[in-house]
């Protein structure tokens, strides 16, 4: 984090929640009907085009519908990751972590920093409840402070069949849920995490879907990308540094156009995840 970047968009209590913990929520960014229209967007295409978002198919939804492009480009949001990352922002990314009622889908401790290639930390997730996100149904939990430690040693599980969301399956053990905090949000609100800081969540115990837009991640534009390649856009600023493939806005849902480049662009995602193993899992 650089100083002279700031601007002061979070508060400085939301900014010093963002530095002590690792992450800071609640934040309003969708009001409810904008969160309900990405709710209807998502049925939309999982009714029209039912494998499209899963598996791999959940991340780059930014790049085949112009309603996920309207979130990863909204201001407020933009607003909030300026005061942490700094004014030249590219959008590198985003996954949809959906849970369904009576299923096992969870999400193992771990740091996104660890497999992500992205350096340096510069950047910045944002969760965004599309659904109300709560403890019943698997919230993310964030073990405050360990943003500041180095990255931990990860346990690589390919749990998948047992409902693992993660790619590798991969775990920071003995995680005592004591020590971390449930980040509670109201659909539409959003939490912002550091690279760094370990968090995951558990089974939705629900008779609703829990639904989480992320936007993992914006990076600053001085960040690169040290283990393939990405596809972004500039969300605000300038970009002194290209280091990155430029890719389109979509201006209508699933257009051929669109839907080609994704696909490069998840095949490179997925050459990134899976890096120096044979083995590939579900995502
Ligand atoms: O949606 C979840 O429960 C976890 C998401 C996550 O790990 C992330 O956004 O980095």
């Amino acid at each position: 984090m650089h100083e002279e970047k700031l601007v002061p968009k979070l508060t400085p209590q939301q900014y010093k929640q963002y530095e002590d913990k690792g992450f800071v929520a609640p934040l309003e960014a969708l009001t409810k009907d904008e969160a309900e229209e990405v709710k209807s967007e998502i049925e939309f295409i999982e009714k029209k085009w039912p494998k499209e978002l899963e598996g791999l198919g959940r991340n780059y939804i930014h790049l085949i519908s112009p309603v996920f492009d309207k979130v990863v480009h909204n201001s407020k949001i933009l607003d909030a990751v300026e005061s942490i990352i700094g004014k030249n922002i590219l959008a590198c990314g985003t996954t949809l972590f959906i849970k369904n009622p009576d299923e096992k889908e969870f999400v193992s401790f771990h740091q996104d920093a660890k497999y992500i290639g992205l350096e340096p930390h510069n950047w910045v997730t944002a969760w965004i409840a599309v659904t109300d996100s709560n403890e019943e149904n698997g919230c993310m939990r964030m073990w405050s402070g360990t943003h500041k430690l180095d990255l931990k040693k990860h346990v690589e599980k390919f749990d998948y069949n047992e409902g693992n969301l993660l790619t590798r399956g991969q775990t920071v053990e003995n995680v005592s849920l004591k020590e971390t905090e449930a980040v509670v949000l109201k659909a539409g609100q959003m939490s912002l995490h550091h690279p760094r800081v370990v968090h995951g969540s558990g089974v939705n115990k629900s008779k609703e879907r829990r639904i989480g837009f992320v936007i993992q991640s914006y990076i600053g534009s001085n960040v690169k990308q040290v283990l393939g390649k990405m596809y972004v856009q500039q969300a605000r600023g300038e970009d002194c540094f290209n280091y990155h493939n430029y890719v389109e806005r979509p201006k209508v849902t699933m257009v051929e156009k669109d839907n080609n480049v994704r696909k490069i662009a998840n095949e490179e995602l997925s050459k990134i995840f899976y890096k120096d193993l044979n083995n590939k899992g579900k995502f």
